[in-house]
């Protein structure tokens, strides 16, 4: 890297060293018919810690994208044989938004429409031949910023900040249209709504920050005891909502009770040897059969006969 601006001062160096070391974070798919152009860019992308896939044509890389997970950037060339970077940028954005992926299209095509046109299908960018290793660096690392910045906003406004776990408003995103087709196929599938016992007691005798310590806590046995496909979300408070998926009646109450369980038996460390210890009531619809909104509630009033009959107990 040269700073031809002209201000070659430590933080062009730092910013440049954080930008590389983010880059290693990001895979391109590179699509080029011609091996002279793949090796040289694949060299600049590597100087650039990027991890790369090379192709030679369209179907090839329509293939490696439905089987490689996370690919950052897709730079492809113009003309090809089989299918050319036209075609290949429609096909993509069929599937990909651009809060998925960037794509940045490279030709040495000399129609002067030949730009937007790649534009307007859904091209990030356009990089035109010939062009300096400068240009190329820095148009790369723009679309790969722009990406980053999408996914921590999109990041920001899906999860809890507290505790980092998915917030209301990802919740009945994601939800609505689940219920409506698991409901429509028979899934077999869970809602709970926990809370946690006697939490104002936390928070009076130890302090607010304990008792966000507590929540903190219980987010953590939470997600450790979910899986990736199950949705675990805090809706405010102490009060926290699941959806398990693929779970028989009889697995999803032992899961429950297992979780009632696990945070019976944990504990946060208070200085010396004070431990605070702190239970959980859930109310859980085994097999859900109406609305989301519906089934939220009914939860709500088995949560609600949960504490009615004594708490750190679960009511189906
Ligand atoms: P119950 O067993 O009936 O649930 O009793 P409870 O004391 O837990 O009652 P409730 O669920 O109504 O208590 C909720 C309390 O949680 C009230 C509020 O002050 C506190 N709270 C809400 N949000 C937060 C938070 O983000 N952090 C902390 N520390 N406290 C919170
Ligand atoms: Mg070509
Ligand atoms: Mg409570
Ligand atoms: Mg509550």
């Amino acid at each position: 890297y040269v700073n031809k601006g002209g201000v070659n001062d430590i933080n062009f160096i730092i910013n440049t060293i954080a930008r590389l070391k983010k880059n290693q974070n990001h895979k391109i798919l590179l699509v080029d018919d011609s091996m002279v152009f793949r090796k040289q860019m694949t060299h600049m992308l590597e100087n650039m810690f990027f991890k790369v896939i090379t192709v030679a044509h369209g179907e090839e890389a329509l293939g490696i994208l439905d089987n490689v997970p996370d690919i950052s950037l897709v730079l492809t060339d113009y003309h090809m044989p089989v299918m050319d970077g036209l075609e290949l940028t429609t096909e993509i954005r069929k599937k990909y938004t651009k809060n998925d992926l960037t794509i940045i299209t490279i030709s040495g095509d000399n129609d002067e429409d030949t730009t937007a046109m790649f534009l307007k299908i859904g091209a990030n960018d356009y990089i035109k031949k010939p062009f300096s290793k400068e240009e190329f660096s820095c148009r790369i690392n723009n679309s790969i910023e722009a990406l980053e910045n999408i996914h921590a906003i999109t990041n920001n406004a899906n999860r809890d900040f507290l505790t980092g776990l998915y917030n209301r408003r990802y919740f009945f995103n994601n939800m609505y249209p689940y219920f409506e087709k698991a409901l429509t196929n028979g899934n077999h599938f869970a809602i709970a709504m926990i809370d946690i016992d006697f939490f104002k007691k936390i928070n009076d005798t130890y302090g607010h920050e304990m008792g966000d310590k507590t929540i903190n806590k219980l987010a953590d046995i939470l997600r450790a005891n979910t899986s990736q496909d199950d949705i675990v979300a805090r809706f405010g408070g102490e009060e926290f909502c699941i959806v398990l998926k693929n779970k028989t009646p009889q697995q999803a109450l032992s899961h429950f009770e297992n979780l009632r369980e696990k945070v019976e038996n944990s504990f946060l460390s208070l200085g010396d040897e004070e431990k605070i210890t702190f239970t959980i009531s859930i109310g859980v619809l085994l097999s859900p059969e109406d609305t989301l909104d519906e089934s939220i509630n009914q939860a709500d009033m088995l949560l609600y006969n949960a504490k009615q009959n004594g708490r750190n107990r679960i009511e189906h």
